[in-house]
């Protein structure tokens, strides 16, 4: 007899992730099916990641969750989507030092409580869904014992915010766009693990510590409905940079990698403007990071630094290797002097912030 008391709990940690080649635009709200493959850098673990305990127990009579710190509500059609495919796929648990037995039917009735914790700032505009999505479904599979692969565990993550299915692996990652309407194909893929090309230095360069104002949820379903840029990219653009950027990845051909890296970075800004009313993300320091990247790359004459922005203004700085990382940081140093007032005001290095 298991008794009333006990608790079973997991923990676990998940990277975010960058997109090179990004996703911007849905064909379906509901399942979160994109219109164009992505692919992704996930960051080292130690890093920007999340970290959450998730835990059962009899004496739970509602499913909550907690988000550094402060409780935060489930309702949402996400959350749920999430809990209820998973439910769906938990299998028997049996821990015999605890005398605990839960079988399949029970997870139907048994709650969860979720704690999570980011280990970056989230006022830094930093806070990515992506891992918060990836490790809440990650450590719920371990603990209800979801048998299912890494790959089918993304098509879960995927429901809760699309580039959450991006991190379920390390290294380089490709999200699959699928065909199926039920969304069963539209998974990540590893294409390469993390030590394929452990050169690389990724320098964040945090520009504004401000909320964004557009989220990207509202933002890409604007953009699908106005843009008429967007179609020629998701058809025509990402297709070919897909395959080019696996070429680069598997050759680890860093100047290919870093001019699609740049120009899909620069295309996604554009269809944001391209977009009624048009949506700024990136402001007049991410434009002028862009010129000092794209001046020193020139000036060397084969690139040593990939930047690439997502739906905000700070710059993801991706280095060919550990030299071009200090020279980079020198010249950010020099261009945007660090002061209390300056708009670049950090930039951070993994976890050392300067
Ligand atoms: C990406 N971004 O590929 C792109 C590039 C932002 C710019 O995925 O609605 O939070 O939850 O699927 O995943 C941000 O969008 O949006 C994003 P939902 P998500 O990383």
């Amino acid at each position: 007899e298991s008794g009333k008391s006990w608790v079973l709990a997991v923990t676990a940690q998940t990277p975010t992730n960058i997109a090179v080649i990004k996703y911007w635009g849905k064909r379906d709200e509901e399942l979160i099916l994109p219109i164009n493959d992505s692919i992704s850098v996930t960051l080292d673990p130690d890093h920007l990641c999340t970290t959450t305990s998730v835990a059962v127990s009899p004496a739970f009579t509602h499913d909550r969750m907690w988000l550094n710190g402060k409780e935060v509500s489930l309702s949402g059609g996400r959350y749920q989507n999430c809990l209820r495919e998973l439910r769906s796929r938990a299998s028997d648990v049996e821990d015999e030092q605890k005398g605990i037995k839960i079988t399949k039917k029970d997870w139907e009735k048994l709650h969860v409580h979720i704690v999570s914790y980011n280990n970056f700032p989230t006022a830094a505009g930093l806070a990515s869904s992506a891992a918060g999505l990836a490790c809440l479904v990650f450590s719920l599979a371990k603990l209800m014992n979801v048998k299912d692969d890494h790959s089918r565990l993304s098509a879960i993550a995927r429901q809760g915010s699309g580039s959450a299915c991006r991190s379920l692996y390390g290294g380089f990652v490709k999200w699959i766009m699928g065909k199926e309407e039920n969304g069963s194909d539209s998974i990540a893929v590893q294409l390469a693990d993390e030590k394929h090309w452990d050169d690389l230095v990724i320098i964040i360069a945090v520009v504004s510590s401000r909320q964004k104002e557009t989220s990207s949820t509202s933002g890409m379903r604007e953009t699908v409905e106005t843009s008429m840029l967007i179609e020629h990219r998701a058809k025509e653009v990402v297709p070919k940079r897909i395959v080019k950027m696996e070429e680069a990845i598997k050759n680890r051909d860093f100047p290919a990698f870093a001019r699609l890296t740049c120009a899909d970075s620069n295309q996604f800004h554009a269809v944001c403007l391209d977009t009624s009313p048009p949506i700024f993300y990136m402001n007049d320091t991410s434009h002028r990071i862009i010129s000092c990247v794209e001046k020193w790359n020139r000036s060397e004459g084969t690139p040593q630094v990939a930047y690439t922005f997502d739906a905000g203004p700070n710059a993801v700085l991706i280095s060919h290797n550990r030299k071009a990382a200090a020279l980079l940081l020198q010249r950010l140093l020099f261009y945007f002097p660090p002061q209390a007032d300056a708009d670049l005001n950090s930039y951070v290095i993994g976890d050392k912030t300067i």
